[in-house]
Parts: C-alpha cells; structure tokens; sequence
C-alpha cells in the first residue's frame, strides 16, 4: 500500500474507476472525514457506490449528520455535475432508493445491478450483495433487530450471569465461548456469502463481482472468478479503485491514519 505517504503530501492519483460501499452516511460511526481525504486524493471517470451509502434504518432511530457528510454528499454531486460517470446501487439500508432504479438524478444513475467492463476487458458485476444474504433476505426482523439489539443482547447476557451467580444457579456462562461459537459462524456466513454472490456472476456469464455489505474488503479468487469486496467506511475504511491498466487494487485508507482500525469479524457477522 502507497496512501501512508500519499495521504499527507495532498497529491491527487487518477484512476479509472472507485468502487466504494456501505458509507453509512446518516450514523455517528460514518467516518466522512477519511471519505474526504480519500476522495480529495482520488480522481476517477467512474465512481460506484454500492450500497449502504446511506444508512436510512439507523436515522428512522436518530440522525447523526455532520457537516462532513453533507460535504461527501456535495463532493459526490459534484464529480457527477462535472462528467465523472456515477452509478449508485442502493443496499439494504438505503432500500427506499430502490424504488427508484432505472432513473437519474442529479447525474447519478440509480440501477439495482450494473455490468462494469475493466481497461482490460474484464466483465464484473456491481451488486451489493444483501439478496445473497440468507440472514437479511429471509429473516429481516433479524437483521433490522440484530441490527439494534446486538448491544441489548450483550447487555442482558451480563444481567443473566449476575442473577444466575446472586441466585447461586449452576450453569457458567462463558464469554470465551461464547465469542469463539460467534467467530465460527460468522466466518461461516462470509464464506456462504461470497459463494452465492460468485455463483450469480458465473450464472449472468461474468468475469467476477464486486459487491459490499459484509463489511469485509478482498479482493481474491473464487473457482476462478474474480470476488471483490469493498469494505466499509464506518470502521476499516476501505476502497477499491480500477487503475488505468485495468488492474484492481485494494486501498485501505484507515491503515494510513492514526485510528484506522482492521475488520472486525463480529461487525461483519451484523451484515448490515
Ligand atoms: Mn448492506
């Protein structure tokens, strides 16, 4: 990774494509000030965004909204105002969009899936993933619960090994074990996850995908085809940009700042 230097001398780099998802705009976890710095640093004639861009489940509950992320929204309308094509993809969370797919506005292309073609011919599908999500898409008061109620559930765990330990009750809870169990299936769901969503692009006769929701960002090879996963910018604040040779590089823009911090396995088992 070169952005360690690149992110403090203030030069622009362009590249041909950015594909960025899950930005969770609307949540206090957003982290717009490294969107910017990222975006100030990148020029692109393609800018995808997909998915979770913006997080309207979490403002139906509070609206967290700094003036930074108005600017992300300003900086994103105005690369479009100024001929960068921009294609947004709605997730889950920003699931209202969706009922707008197929139009424009403000140059910006709402489609639910798009078929992008790399410099070197490389046919990718842009998706962000949720459907393949067997969480989200058959149980999605889980999710919205899980979503809310993660903390709760901590919370009342903690509760319950106070009563059982007050009321003198046999049955140790474990912590330990109880984390382990959470990893296991959690990287379980990640695996599911990534050969559902490979299976749709060899299915649709592509080259690879490249998707978000998990939180997870890879670039790596699946039976042959080509995963690519975007990440986050609520936590490990990630990218991935098309050079102009075609070659597709994974930015991890957090790593370069003082908090960046790595996935987080529990975070991407909350598919959110
Ligand atoms: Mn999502």
């Amino acid at each position: 990774m070169n952005n360690a230097t690149t992110a403090e001398t203030g030069s622009s780099r362009s590249v041909r494509s950015i594909f960025l998802s899950d930005i969770h705009l609307g949540t206090r976890a957003c982290q717009a000030e490294r969107l910017l710095g990222f975006l100030r640093e990148y020029e692109s004639e393609n800018l995808f965004l997909i998915g979770d861009i913006i997080d309207f489940w979490s403002m139906s509950r509070s609206i967290q909204w700094s003036p930074s992320q108005n600017t992300v929204i300003q900086k994103i309308l105005r690369r479009a105002r100024h001929g960068e094509k921009v294609v947004f993809i709605p997730g889950n969370h920003d699931e209202a969009l969706r009922d707008y797919n197929g139009t424009t506005f403000g140059d910006i292309q709402l489609v639910h899936e798009y078929v992008h073609t790399t410099a070197d011919g490389k046919r990718l599908l842009l998706i962000h993933g949720d459907e393949f999500d067997q969480v989200t898409r058959h149980h999605r008061w889980v999710a919205v619960l899980g979503d809310i109620g993660y903390d709760l559930l901590v919370r009342i765990n903690s509760v319950m090994s106070w009563w059982r330990r007050f009321f003198r009750r046999p049955g140790y809870w474990s912590l330990a074990g109880y984390a382990k169990r959470k990893i296991k299936s959690a990287l379980q769901f990640i695996f599911d996850f990534e050969r559902s969503v490979i299976h749709a692009a060899r299915d649709r006769g592509l080259d690879g995908v490249v998707c978000g929701h998990i939180h997870w960002a890879v670039i790596r090879e699946i039976d042959n085809l080509l995963y690519v996963n975007c990440g986050d910018w609520v936590d490990s604040c990630t990218a991935i940009v098309e050079h102009m040779s075609g070659e597709l590089e994974l930015i991890e823009w957090g790593k370069s700042m003082p908090t960046g911090n790595a996935p987080k396995i529990g975070e991407a088992a909350c598919a959110s």
